[in-house]
């Protein structure tokens, strides 16, 4: 009871920091044009978990239990991507989605024309900040926005989305699956523990365990979406459930069953955790919350 108490308010305290310095920098774009501005406002702001910049800023005091500067600003570009993809992936011409977190989603407060702007101006701002961000070293500021540009280009969440839309329909398999989530979801998640490693100095041993330890989680937080869509409800998870079987969408559940697909969230988060053995009990924050992946109601 003690250590869930704990767990949680580390976790909002957090969150908040996050939410607090996300306000921050977009109050500083408040001169954009007011209806650009309040659409970005409206999918950034308020109710995220802030799964990827808690990576981020955990990882960092995994490797270096002092404040590391430049930390936060990394966490927020993160969101801030994250914040576009979602905008994005909702319009009609993807996955056509009315709601996210809990409201209208952007395009269909905003209409389309802005909210795909919004989602352009915030994945520009991301790298407006990370060049910014008050980093100890410039060179390791460079191999982190190489890293984020990676994660979430062609190759990577971009890739990944046109792999979704191409198989809408289409006879899927489960490689085809684990691919499609890897580089949609997985890519970002992945880089989020490893840029805050990368900031705090992490070695190459750490930085190792750090990406595996994404890429494992990545896959655990994927599944347990898919379990979300047939298990959850709207009041929790702030979107429509039951959306990916009327989109006729390939899912963990649907391709391997309720229960494997539950097992195999669960070995992916042993495999998660496993891979954090480099690190002491700085790591255990990072490790709680790989384990709460797996009871996730949103
Ligand atoms: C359109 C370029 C482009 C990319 C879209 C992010 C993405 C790629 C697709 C998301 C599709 C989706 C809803 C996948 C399920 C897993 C997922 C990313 C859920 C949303 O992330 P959360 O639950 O969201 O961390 P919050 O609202 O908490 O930030």
């Amino acid at each position: 009871m003690f250590f869930m108490t704990t767990q949680i308010l580390q976790l909002k305290k957090h969150r908040d920091q996050i939410e607090h310095a996300l306000a921050s920098l977009l109050f500083k774009e408040r001169s954009a044009p007011s209806v650009l501005y309040e659409s970005m406002k409206y999918a950034l702001l308020e109710g995220g978990k802030r799964l990827r910049g808690i990576l981020c800023l955990y990882s960092a005091s995994a490797v270096n239990s002092s404040a590391v500067d430049g930390v936060i600003d990394f966490a927020c570009a993160i969101e801030l991507i994250h914040a576009y993809s979602l905008i994005h992936d909702d319009l009609p011409c993807m996955d056509n989605a009315d709601f996210r977190r809990g409201k209208p989603s952007c395009h269909k407060t905003f209409n389309e024309d802005i909210a795909v702007l919004a989602g352009d101006a915030l994945l520009s701002y991301a790298f407006e900040v990370m060049a910014k961000a008050p980093v100890p070293n410039p060179g390791i500021s460079i191999e982190c926005i190489r890293d984020i540009s990676k994660a979430i280009g062609a190759c990577g969440m971009v890739g990944g989305q046109a792999l979704d839309m191409e198989a809408q329909g289409a006879p899927v398999d489960g490689n085809d699956l684990k691919k499609i989530h890897s580089l949609k979801t997985g890519k970002l998640i992945q880089v989020s523990p490893v840029v805050g490693g990368r900031i705090a100095g992490a070695t190459n041993a750490q930085m190792k365990a750090l990406n595996i330890f994404g890429e494992k989680l990545g896959l655990a937080f994927q599944i347990t979406d898919d379990l979300l869509d047939v298990e959850g409800s709207f009041e929790l998870t702030g979107k429509k459930t039951g959306y990916d079987k009327q989109l006729n969408k390939a899912t963990y559940p649907a391709l391997f069953g309720y229960k494997k697909s539950k097992i195999m969230a669960n070995e992916a988060i042993k495999a998660s955790i496993n891979a954090l053995n480099e690190f002491d009990i700085a790591a255990e924050p990072l490790r709680e919350l790989a384990c709460s992946i797996l009871n996730r109601k949103a």
